[in-house]
């Protein structure tokens, strides 16, 4: 495939799965900062907190008490953002022109525990203990996307104070929603419209471009592969891609859930050591809707969307332009594909 010259100076690229935009600025790294500098966060090496609601055998919000569990832990949220059923109608009367609408959103909050050992992160954890995980993701999509009052299951995890974690704990949320919510149905929209215009998915096209091409890609295994996206917004952003067609994990075989969770494991592995911390994130799944429909469009992937860009205490704040105009980013996407791609696999609190 052909190399892309890219433009040295300011330019804009488009991202074809949400349908926008990113200013890209390549030449502004080298401007003073002034601004916050947040704390480092300190390695914590408590394999038990008897203050935390997740550690085995803790007394929760709502009273409940966490069983002595030794694997996987799953549990309804106390403080559910949706609940199973929709009690009330939808707004009543009219406004002037439909402009403002209400209606009701049933859904199940629930929280997922990696692992016991309160110290751990996915980075940290042995792989068949990962494995584990990504089996109870696709069973809790199986089991909650059967549902016909659930027409998607979006499983998140927010690590690191940073991005508003609640708690190092390993652990992330799962929230099963009436209606699917705008990202996906962004994505499922862009994705449908590139199989009617193409008869081809867009991912796997898109995935065979960037690893014939080499520079955005982070890491690969037989089963997935890891890259920062040319339309990448945030700093390190990175995207993981089934190398098979597959709507979503219940589709996978355990060799692919087995492959996923390497990736996981080495992505995340190569972020904590890019500054020496433990690396925080939003990240998340992204299956195809349970909305009854058949979606052979959608290709099973997962974002990582971190904040961090000059070192363990300096992020990314998406303000200003950002908020008013559109996304933008200083190092290129395939400045940190390279950072991300020259790191070592071995996690620097083990080989220290
Ligand atoms: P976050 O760290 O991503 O905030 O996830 C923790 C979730 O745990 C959060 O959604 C729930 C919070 O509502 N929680 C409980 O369900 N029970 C508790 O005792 C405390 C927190
Ligand atoms: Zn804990």
């Amino acid at each position: 495939m052909a190399r892309l010259t890219l433009p040295a100076g300011p330019h804009r690229r488009y991202n074809p799965l949400r349908r926008a935009w990113l200013l890209v600025s390549p030449h502004r790294t080298q401007r003073p900062w002034q601004g916050e500098v947040a704390r480092t966060e300190t390695a914590s090496a408590v394999h038990y907190d008897p203050q935390c609601y997740l550690c085995p055998g803790n007394t929760r919000a709502g009273g409940q008490v966490n069983p002595e569990y030794q694997d996987i832990f799953i549990f309804d949220n106390d403080y559910a953002a949706l609940l199973p059923n929709a009690s009330e109608p939808a707004a009543s009367g009219t406004a002037p022109g439909g402009l403002l609408r209400a209606e009701p959103e049933q859904g199940i909050c629930r929280v997922l525990c990696f692992h016991p050992d309160h110290d751990l992160t996915l980075a940290r954890m042995a792989h068949p203990d990962i494995v584990k995980v990504v089996d109870a993701w696709a069973s809790q999509s199986e089991e909650l996307g059967a549902r016909e009052e659930i027409h998607y299951v979006q499983i998140f995890e927010n690590r690191g104070a940073m991005m508003g974690a609640s708690n190092p704990h390993p652990h992330c949320q799962i929230w099963a929603t009436s209606h699917v919510p705008d990202e996906p149905q962004a994505e499922s929209i862009s994705q449908s419209e590139y199989l009617s215009a193409h008869q081809t998915c867009m991912l796997c096209d898109y995935l065979r471009t960037e690893v014939s091409l080499e520079d955005r890609v982070v890491c690969e295994n037989e089963e997935f592969a890891a890259l920062v996206p040319f339309w990448a917004v945030w700093p390190f952003e990175t995207m993981i891609l089934s190398r098979k067609h597959a709507g979503s994990l219940t589709d996978m075989k355990a060799n692919q859930r087995a492959g996923l969770a390497d990736i996981l494991k080495r992505v995340t592995t190569r972020y904590d050591n890019l500054f020496q911390t433990s690396f925080p994130y939003t990240m998340g799944l992204h299956p195809s809707p349970s909305d009854g429909q058949p979606h052979p469009e959608w290709h099973f992937h997962a974002h990582f969307y971190p904040p961090l860009l000059r070192s363990a205490t300096v992020r990314k704040y998406m303000v200003g332009f950002e908020l008013l105009g559109m996304p933008q980013r200083d190092i290129t996407p395939e400045v940190a594909a390279e950072r991300l791609r020259s790191l070592s696999e071995v996690h620097y609190r083990v080989s220290t």
